[in-house]
């Protein structure tokens, strides 16, 4: 894991962007996301377990796996949205970035490698990119009945209970 304050210049969605500024866990932590290093699945499995997470999914996104839709995917992923639930991924193969938003509204990049584990929190704002690689694998983890839609940024959304809940633990 590597995190840093993107750097906002023109380009394909999926090079580095890095500013140079660098951002720590801790920080991380303050937005309320969540990283560990976690090699051993045993290790993962009892992290579900601790927050209630009963199910969960593989999911590889990549231009052999997705064919002809995976350009469409990929740009997708990268609208900034929020789910009504909390977004956990362990990267099993491959690399990718998650934008958050930081305090400030910037985007702050996370790059995930193979065993990075990330939490984000329900009414945070991101959104997901592969590098330029192109693959990345990854385990998704689901509650009972979560709800995954994703919640595109606006006006409706930016008052949504769940945002609203999160900028008020954020703030604490
Ligand atoms: C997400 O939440 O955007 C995704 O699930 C993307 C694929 S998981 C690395
Ligand atoms: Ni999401």
């Amino acid at each position: 894991m590597k995190a840093y304050y993107y750097d906002n210049a023109p380009g394909d969605q999926r090079e580095d962007h890095d500013s140079g500024r660098e951002v720590s866990p801790v920080y991380l932590e303050s937005l309320g996301v969540i990283y560990h290093h976690l090699p051993k699945v045993s290790d993962v499995d009892t992290l579900a377990q601790t927050r209630g997470y009963k199910n969960r999914d593989e999911i590889t996104v990549s231009p052999e796996k997705m064919g002809a839709i995976y350009e469409e995917k990929v740009k997708s992923f990268f609208h900034e949205h929020l789910h009504e639930d909390e977004e956990i991924r362990y990267i099993l193969d491959g690399e990718g970035f998650f934008d958050v938003r930081s305090e400030n509204d910037d985007w702050v990049r996370i790059r995930l490698v193979k065993d990075d584990l990330i939490i984000l929190p329900a009414g945070i704002y991101h959104r997901f990119t592969t590098d330029s690689k192109n693959y990345i694998k990854a385990m998704r983890l689901f509650q009972d009945e979560p709800k995954w839609t994703p919640l595109n940024r606006g006006p409706e959304v930016d008052v949504n209970p769940h945002r609203q809940a999160y900028l008020q633990t954020r703030e604490s």
